[in-house]
C-alpha cells in the first residue's frame, strides 16, 4: 500500500496494484487488463476511503453553516483546493476554481471570457488535435459573437507546426486554447513556447491539461499560462469534479459564469454584487465529496512521486510501441518525439471497433473510435483508432498479453 513514506522507496508496481482492488477482477472469465486510462483512471482505496469517510463522518453543506459539521466539511473541501494549488504550483489558492471537470472549466472560460472579451472579427486560435471539449465551446461563442476560429495545423507525426502557429497570431487574436497532451495521439505539446509566443502579442492562453495532470509535474508559475483546465477522474480522483486555474487578474476581469447561491455578496431585486474569488465562479452547492476525493488523489500521486510515475509510464509506452510495431500490418497514429503514455493504432484495414470488440472478450479494456477528436481523425483520413493508454498500475506483463491478443484478433479477422 502506498503511504507518505512510499516516495522514498523504489517504485514497486505490484505494491501499487494492491491499492486498486478493481484490477483484481476477471471479465468474461479472463483477467481484466485495464488500458483505458486516458478515458478515466481507476481509483485507489485511499481515495475511496476519503470519500466514504467524508459521508460517514463529516457530510454537511459548506461555506454557510456555523455548526461543527459544516465547518469541518468546509475545511476538508478547502484543504482539497489548497492541495491542488500546491500540486500545480499556482501562486494563490483563490486562483483554483472547482468545476465539474475539464469540459466545464473550458465552457466557463468560453462563456465568461468570450462574452466579455470577444467581438465581431476577433479570432480564437486552437489546434487540429483538440478534444471536442476544446473546440465546440469556442465554436459556440465565436458564432454568437461573429468571431472566427483559427486552427494550428499538424504534421504526419502529430506535432504542431509551430511556424504556422506563429503566422496565426495577429492583432485580431484574442485567445489561444490548446491541449497540453493529446488524448488521441499522446503528443506532448510545447506549451511553454506556445504561451510565450502568444504573450509576446499580449494574447492570453488557455491550456487543456486533462491528459497532462496524471502524468507530469505541473507548474503554473513556470508555464505562465492564463487558464489551465483539468479533470479529477483522469488523475485517480472521483468523477464530476475538476478545476479551472486562472490567473487572478483574469478571474477578476471576467464576469461570473453562472448565477445562484454562493457566488453573491449581496442580492436585491435591483442589483446583485458578486462574491470574491474563488466563490464568484462557484454557484450552488458544489461536489463536496469530489473536492475531498480529489485532495486524496493528489496525496496519492505525491506519495508515489510524479517523476516515478512518468518514468514508469514512459517505459510502458516505449515497450508497447516496440512490440506493436513488430506485428505486421500495425500502424501507429501519433509518432511525435514527445509523447505521454497513449498509443493509438490500426491493424491493416480492420475497423478498430472489430479488433476492440474481440480484445474486450479477451479481457482487455481499450478505447476504440474517434476519441472525441473527429477533426483530428479527418486530418489522418481515418474514422478512428484503437487506443491503449497506460497508468501507474499497468505492467509490461499486461502489454505482453495484449500483444498476444492483438495477434489473435488479427488472425481471427483475416
Ligand atoms: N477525454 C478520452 O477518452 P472531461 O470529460 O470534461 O473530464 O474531459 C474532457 C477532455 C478534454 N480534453 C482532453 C484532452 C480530454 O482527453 C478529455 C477527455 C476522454 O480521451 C473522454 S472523451
Amino acid at each position: 500500500m502506498i503511504t507518505e513514506q512510499s516516495s522514498i522507496a523504489p517504485f514497486d508496481v505490484l505494491e501499487i496494484r494492491k491499492d486498486f482492488p478493481i484490477l483484481e477482477q476477471e471479465v468474461y472469465g479472463k483477467p481484466l487488463v485495464y488500458f483505458d486510462n486516458a478515458a478515466s483512471s481507476q481509483k485507489p482505496i485511499q481515495v475511496i476511503d476519503a470519500i466514504s469517510n467524508y459521508y460517514l463522518t463529516t457530510h454537511s453543506n459548506i461555506h454557510r453553516g456555523v455548526h461543527f459539521l459544516s465547518q469541518k466539511a468546509t475545511q476538508a473541501y478547502e484543504d482539497g483546493r489548497e492541495k491542488m494549488r500546491a500540486f500545480i504550483n499556482a501562486e494563490k489558492t483563490h486562483e483554483i476554481i472547482f468545476t465539474k471537470g475539464t469540459t466545464d472549466a473550458i465552457n466557463l472560460v468560453a462563456h465568461s471570457f468570450g462574452r466579455s472579451h470577444l467581438n465581431a472579427g476577433d479570432e480564437v486560435v486552437i489546434s487540429t488535435m483538440e478534444h471536442h471539449s476544446n473546440i465546440v465551446p469556442w465554436q459556440m461563442i465565436c458564432e454568437e459573437k461573429g468571431a472566427k476560429l483559427r486552427v494550428i495545423p499538424i504534421n504526419d507525426a502529430g506535432e504542431l507546426l509551430m511556424e504556422e502557429y506563429k503566422k496565426l497570431l495577429n492583432a485580431k487574436t484574442k485567445l489561444v486554447a490548446v491541449n497540453h497532451v493529446s488524448n488521441a495521439l499522446g503528443t506532448i505539446n510545447p506549451v511553454k513556447e506556445i504561451i510565450a509566443l502568444a504573450h509576446s502579442h499580449d494574447i492570453p492562453v488557455l491550456i487543456d491539461g486533462a491528459q497532462a495532470a496524471p502524468h507530469m509535474q505541473l507548474d503554473m508559475q513556470e508555464l505562465d499560462c492564463d487558464f489551465y483546465a483539468l479533470s479529477s477522474h483522469k488523475m485517480y480522483g472521483p468523477t464530476g469534479v475538476g478545476i479551472l486555474y486562472g490567473k487572478e487578474k483574469w478571474l477578476e476581469a471576467i464576469p461570473p459564469y453562472q448565477g445562484g447561491g454562493e457566488m453573491i455578496k449581496t442580492v436585491t431585486f435591483e442589483k446583485t454584487t458578486y462574491n470574491e474569488l474563488p466563490h464568484k465562479f462557484e454557484a450552488g452547492t458544489p461536489n463536496i465529496a469530489g473536492g475531498i476525493g480529489l485532495g486524496a488523489a493528489i496525496d496519492y500521486l505525491n506519495n508515489i512521486g510524479l517523476e516515478n510515475i512518468a518514468a514508469h509510464e514512459h517505459e510502458l509506452l516505449t515497450y508497447a510501441t516496440e512490440k506493436l510495431l513488430a506485428i505486421e500490418g500495425i500502424r501507429i497514429i501519433g509518432t511525435a518525439q514527445e509523447k505521454a503514455s497513449v498509443v493509438s493504432f490500426l491493424q491493416g484495414d480492420t475497423h478498430p471497433y472489430d479488433t476492440g470488440t474481440l480484445l474486450d472478450k479477451m479481457g482487455f479494456a481499450l478505447r476504440t473510435g474517434h476519441h472525441c477528436t473527429e477533426p483530428l481523425m479527418n486530418r489522418f483520413g481515418i474514422s478512428g483508432t484503437l487506443r491503449a493508454s497506460f497508468a501507474v498500475y499497468n505492467t509490461k506483463g499486461e502489454i505482453d498479453s495484449m500483444i498476444k491478443a492483438v495477434e489473435r484478433a488479427k488472425a481471427m479477422l483475416s
